[in-house]
């Protein structure tokens, strides 16, 4: 099959040529003794033509494929009328559509989010969210080609943990033939030990969180972009960070031009520079725009809508209170050597300069409330010279939100996982 294929958006260079085309039935006319099949693939769509006075056989049959059937179609491709369009000499059907369809998947009948969802492989025949998907993929290679270029090594991590790394809240806890282990959400411990041995290590990859969050930027199962690099601090990462952006942000619209034309969307400009404003900063901010907000709350709610306003494109709080993040983030007094990159009102990642001191790392623990004792298995590995490093966490469906201009993040992920979904 694949050898004799053509792509649709190939077929306009073969004008005289015999093709095979394979695809679905996206629509169907008949005009008096005329039947227009509207073929179409990931690709593109076309007309194929056929005149019942020319091919009785192939007429009948065309005017009887259900809509959404996959066919073959061969035939010779002209130009008319400027409509590029296949006179076929055979037309197979490879996999008959049964009616009613679930969804429309022409895109004209809006159907809700939740239907198109539970419908996935059928939505993807819709054009604009076959788009994001593509982008989505394109997006994916930007990123590792980028690392890659850095020299960093892509890692894989366990996703079945026995320790929470990122608080004992919010976990999945699995029976492990009787013993209790958990899902892992984030791959930060182990991106951490292997800056022992590698410059540096990025992962691209599903973790979980058993939040009851209901909004449209939270999943139960969300895919993070990793790196962790020896030998830097947070600024240095927070360089790299701010290149990967001005890379994505001008890379993805170039590679994904035809995909973002069908979304009819062009996400923000790459950052010319990154503003770095540290959380006491930003409290300042969001007092004087008249909200409340005490030293040492997370920055959420009505002060984000004031900060946001301030800054509206990509944005850093530096500076976190040591207090509000994890055991694994290097203390500074009462702050940590902590960020996030915001757009707007989103968050987008996280990261910091991490404590690589055995003793210092050992009295974060303790202090975190969580006992040392279960972490001895990374700890460990801190006595026999770990680097000092840093590194961030990029949640990759919220920057896809931003990329294709999307509102909700399950709009962007093929099986959302939230409270409430864990099918299809
Ligand atoms: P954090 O918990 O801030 O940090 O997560 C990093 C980024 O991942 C994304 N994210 C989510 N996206 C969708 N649904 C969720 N439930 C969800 N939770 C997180 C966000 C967030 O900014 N280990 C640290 C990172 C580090 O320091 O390297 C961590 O996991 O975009």
């Amino acid at each position: 099959m694949l050898k004799d294929r053509t792509k649709i958006h190939d077929a306009p260079g073969k004008i005289g040529q015999k093709i095979s085309i394979y695809g679905w039935v996206e629509d169907k006319r008949v005009v008096g003794g005329v039947a227009f099949l509207i073929i179409r693939d990931p690709t593109g769509k076309i007309q194929v033509t056929i005149k019942r006075d020319q091919n009785s056989e192939l007429f009948a049959l065309a005017t009887d494929i259900p809509r959404q059937s996959t066919v073959k179609a061969t035939g010779i491709v002209r130009e008319f009328n400027n409509i590029i369009e296949i006179i076929p000499d055979s037309i197979k059907i490879l996999s008959t559509a049964q009616h009613p369809l679930p969804i429309d998947p022409t895109g004209r009948t809006e159907a809700s989010i939740h239907k198109l969802i539970q419908n996935r492989p059928l939505s993807l025949r819709i054009p604009e969210i076959n788009a994001i998907f593509r982008l989505r993929s394109i997006t994916k290679q930007v990123i590792r080609e980028f690392f890659i270029s850095k020299g960093y090594i892509e890692i894989d991590t366990p996703k079945i943990i026995a320790t929470a790394t990122e608080g004992g809240a919010n976990l999945f806890e699995v029976d492990y033939f009787g013993r209790s282990a958990y899902l892992a959400q984030s791959p930060q411990l182990y991106k951490e030990q292997l800056t022992m041995g590698f410059d540096g290590v990025f992962e691209i990859a599903q973790f979980y969180r058993a939040e009851k969050s209901h909004t449209r930027r939270h999943l139960t199962e969300f895919t993070s972009v990793d790196l962790e690099v020896a030998y830097a601090d947070y600024n240095d990462v927070m360089d790299i960070l701010e290149e990967l952006m001005k890379y994505v942000f001008s890379e993805v619209p170039k590679r994904g031009r035809a995909e973002l034309e069908i979304l009819q969307y062009k996400p923000p400009p790459p950052p010319k520079e990154v503003p770095r404003i540290t959380y006491d900063e930003a409290l300042d901010v969001v007092r004087a725009g008249g909200v409340d907000i005490e030293w040492g709350d997370d920055i959420d709610g009505d002060a984000l809508d004031v900060l946001a306003r301030k800054y509206p494109g990509f944005y850093f709080i530096v500076d976190w209170p040591w207090d509000s993040k994890p055991f694994y983030i290097r203390r500074k007094g009462r702050l940590s050597e902590s960020f996030d990159l915001m757009i707007g009102r989103l968050e987008l990642s996280s990261g910091g300069t991490r404590e690589h001191i055995y003793e210092e790392l050992k009295k974060n623990i303790s202090e975190k409330g969580l006992n040392v004792e279960s972490f001895e298995y990374h700890t460990r590995f801190y006595k026999y010279g770990m680097p000092p490093h840093a590194g961030f966490g990029l949640g990759l469906d919220r920057l896809m939100t931003v990329l294709a201009g999307r509102e909700n993040i399950r709009e962007v992920v093929l099986y959302p996982r939230d409270p409430e979904t864990i099918t299809p």
